[in-house]
């Protein structure tokens, strides 16, 4: 109820601003422009500095923002598309949890002929043209880049047989899925690696620090030698409980994670992960501007991969700042 009221506040404000009672027909100022942006949550540092880039960019842009946060809950995301539809903002954004059952909501907007961009994930459909352009990055590219890293330090260390756990983000997001398909492609006819789990850690680190208990429980320090996290929260997570048993050899556990955050980035230079591979939420800018190409009526490539992304580990020297995390 509260969020409701909310949200008609940030209209109304929205309409004092733009001076209009209604959608307008872009009158050729940033000024009249509103995006409605739905975020998925705030499950890690990586979704915190997205959505702040996403703020920072509107403000840059000249823009209106009406956010809402789904605090991990599809529903919620949905809800929050049917307003904007209601409000007859100019442009959808979205980032969606998972990749299925977004039909029918997108069917609407498509219907109230208000435009989709797909930020940082993607969804799973048979129509194309119920979204305008997805922008996010290369997951895949990364899922292979963690599996080329193990390969790597596998052949420095001569090892001959590597247990491996790995550490999901939520089920059927396309970070998931994609981040586990590029490491299989790489690892897995290898002979030297079994992946001995995979279990769901929802992207959270107090999911990241059970799963790490449940894994010790079930195969104790010395069953397991590589975790390969999809992400930093969740290795944040793992650390904290390996770090908290008494057995050195918890420190012998090989680290592989993704996204780059601060904690993840320092706790990398100091040793105590091994491999940092690199997404970049700072997606605003560029989400911004397709608004305003999809305003200017330009059309617009259907999917963008962001290109920044970098792989950081203990074969580097991580001395030089090239790493600044966020
Ligand atoms: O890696 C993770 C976040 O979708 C790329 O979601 C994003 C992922 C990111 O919660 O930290």
């Amino acid at each position: 109820m509260r969020k409701g009221i909310a949200l008609v506040l940030t209209l109304i404000l929205l309409l004092a601003l733009t001076g209009c009672t209604g959608k307008q027909e872009p009158a050729g100022d940033n000024d009249s422009i509103v995006v409605g942006f739905s975020q998925l949550g705030a499950e890690s540092s990586w979704r915190i500095a997205n959505t702040a880039s996403m703020e920072q960019a509107a403000k840059e842009y000249g823009y209106g923002l009406m956010m809402e946060n789904a605090n991990q809950k599809q529903e919620k995301q949905i809800d929050a598309i049917r307003s904007f539809i209601a409000y007859r903002v100019d442009v959808i954004v979205f980032s969606p949890i998972v990749e299925a059952e977004w039909d029918n909501v997108l069917t609407e907007a498509k219907q109230g002929g208000i435009p989709v961009i797909l930020m940082d994930r993607m969804i799973e459909t048979q129509d194309d043209s119920l979204y305008t352009a997805y922008i996010g990055a290369d997951f895949y590219a990364e899922g292979r880049k963690a599996g080329e890293y193990l390969i790597r330090k596998a052949d420095a260390l001569g090892a001959e047989h590597m247990r491996v756990a790995e550490i999901c983000g939520t089920t059927d997001s396309t970070p998931m899925r994609d981040r586990q398909r590029g490491f299989m492609d790489v690892i897995g006819k290898d002979e030297r690696f079994t992946v001995i789990d995979s279990v769901d850690g929802d992207f959270l680190r107090s999911k990241g620090e059970e799963c790490m208990r449940d894994l010790l429980n079930k195969y104790g320090v010395d069953g397991i030698d590589v975790i390969y996290s999809h992400n930093d929260s969740m290795t944040l997570g793992v650390l904290d409980v390996l770090e908290g048993t008494n057995d050195p050899a918890a420190r012998d556990i090989i680290l592989i994670t993704v996204d780059g955050e601060k904690e993840a980035v320092e706790a990398l230079k100091a040793g105590r992960i091994n491999c940092v591979v690199q997404c970049t939420p700072h997606l605003g800018p560029a989400v911004m501007e397709l608004v305003k190409e999809l305003k200017a009526g330009k059309e617009l490539k259907q999917k963008i991969n962001h290109p920044e992304e970098g792989v950081f580990s203990d074969f580097d020297d991580l001395t030089d700042p090239v790493v600044e995390g966020f």
